[in-house]
């Protein structure tokens, strides 16, 4: 099975290469192009809001040869009346995010974006009858975890975690989610608690934000839709409920839309992703997204080592020895296994 779940880096090509040939020659140069700056704020299906660069919102269209449009794309476009327009081309990228749709094509997510906040929270999955969670059902996925932080280190974007729904912890997830928080942090990853419900840690995170577009990412119910509210309490942002039986959230937030928050920094809001999609990259790259590996691949015996099985790994000793996380390297194993069955 392949489908990717993030594969900015391929997408990215594919797409200026294709926009490229598309684009008039009209739209090469600053100078030439026709219509105003705008910025792409959200997109519901064929109508798209942007900002112009007075603060308004316009809801437009777009020209076909514009391609598909997210947020955080900057773009040319002009009125068609007061606060309605057309969308007449696309600003080059400087990033694309992208992901599977169900059919498992790639689709673009949000583009232009500096830093990737990659939102976990505790299930809170109670037994029947049973008024606390165990710490099992406490467990954060990590292996959700690190396919996002692969992704962003392909691309170049910078990432960080958060734990949301930190009030929801017994003692032994606290302990738990502290270990795995260590791991990250050792790797150089910042990793911060927050519970958005309960307005904690909102200042360390605010602080992270700042001069950056910053998307956040995670699965649904996590609280992505909530922090965002928290950072931007003035925001009509809606907020889901989470399912009693399953844990898992409701799929509240559809599309993605982009907020100036009042503490500086914007952040892309985005829909939570259900499936544990697959990389369209090959192992190399893979062993790449995990950045503390690098210090080691080229000690292994063969140069095209991938880390999976070969004698005389150096990942493999670095993680028996424990100077690389076990479960780090248990977690790349699983993903490119998954890879490639
Ligand atoms: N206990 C607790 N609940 C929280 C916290 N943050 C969010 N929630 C709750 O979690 C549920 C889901 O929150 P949302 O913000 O809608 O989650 P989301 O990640 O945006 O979900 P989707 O939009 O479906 O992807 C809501 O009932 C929130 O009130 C928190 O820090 N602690
Ligand atoms: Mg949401
Ligand atoms: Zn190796």
């Amino acid at each position: 099975m392949k489908d990717s779940l993030f594969d900015m880096t391929k997408v990215t090509s594919r797409i200026s290469a294709k926009r490229s040939r598309s684009v008039s020659p009209a739209a090469g140069h600053a100078d030439e192009i026709e219509g105003l700056p705008g910025l792409v704020i959200s997109n519901f299906g064929a109508a798209l809001e942007i900002e112009d660069a007075e603060g308004h919102v316009h809801r437009c269209t777009a020209r076909k040869k514009a391609g598909a449009l997210v947020c955080g794309d900057r773009v040319r476009w002009q009125a068609t009346n007061a606060d309605e327009g057309v969308i007449l081309a696309l600003e080059p990228r400087t990033s694309l995010l992208v992901r599977p749709d169900p059919r498992g094509q790639l689709k673009p997510m949000a583009a232009n974006v500096d830093q990737l906040i990659v939102v976990t929270a505790p299930r809170h999955r109670p037994a029947q009858g049973e008024t606390t969670t165990s710490e099992n059902d406490q467990l954060l996925d990590e292996q959700l975890i690190d396919r996002y932080l692969a992704a962003a280190a392909l691309c170049r974007i910078d990432a960080l975690i958060l734990i949301n729904k930190a009030d929801l912890f017994s003692d032994g997830g606290r302990a738990a989610a502290e270990r795995l928080a260590a791991i990250y942090h050792h790797i150089g990853y910042p990793v911060l608690f927050t519970a958005a419900k309960k307005q904690q840690g909102l200042a360390q995170l605010m602080e992270a934000l700042q001069d950056k577009t910053s998307v956040i990412i995670g699965q649904s119910g996590v609280g992505k839709s909530s922090l965002a509210k928290a950072l931007h309490p003035g925001q009509e942002i809606r907020i889901g409920a989470v399912s009693a039986n399953s844990g898992e959230g409701r799929h509240t937030t559809t599309t993605a839309a982009l907020y100036h928050l009042p503490s500086g920094g914007d952040l892309i809001d985005s829909p939570g992703v259900r499936d544990f999609g697959l990389w369209h990259v090959d192992t190399a790259e893979l062993a790449e997204g995990f950045l503390e590996f690098s210090r080691y691949a080229g000690l292994c015996r063969f140069n095209n080592c991938t880390h999976r099985s070969e004698p005389g790994c150096a990942v493999d000793l670095a993680a028996g020895n424990g100077e690389i996380s076990p479960q780090r390297l248990a977690s790349y194993r699983r993903i490119a296994a998954a890879m490639h069955t």
